[in-house]
């Protein structure tokens, strides 16, 4: 299993968008490559090692809350998906996204 990297605001959008038609009824967590294991605040995609974005992040994320949040993830929020980092353990309603793109 892989998890996905996003390269450009269309890929954003397009995976965006795959995953809304996936969960209409119940939103869920959808993993990414995104983090900052290797140096805190510097979010890059495991695939490729590119910069993490943050155009399209929530706002106030990502935020490192509990000083403990190192991955990103497709969060729905205020009834849209935008990305926010996490602690990587967490399994709260959280599915991966392997599609190739
Ligand atoms: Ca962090
Ligand atoms: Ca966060």
């Amino acid at each position: 299993m892989e998890l996905i990297s996003i390269d450009s605001d269309a890929d954003f959008d397009y995976i965006r968008e795959f995953i809304n038609s996936l969960t209409t009824a119940k939103k869920v967590h959808v993993w990414t490559s995104g983090n900052d294991v290797g140096t805190e605040g510097v979010f890059k995609w495991m695939s490729n090692g590119r910069r993490v974005f943050s155009n399209r992040c929530h706002k106030g994320q990502p935020d490192n809350a509990s000083s403990n949040e190192d991955c990103i993830h497709f969060w729905h929020l205020s009834n849209v998906y935008l990305l926010n980092d996490l602690n990587c353990n967490s399994k709260s309603r959280a599915t991966n996204c392997n599609t190739q793109i």
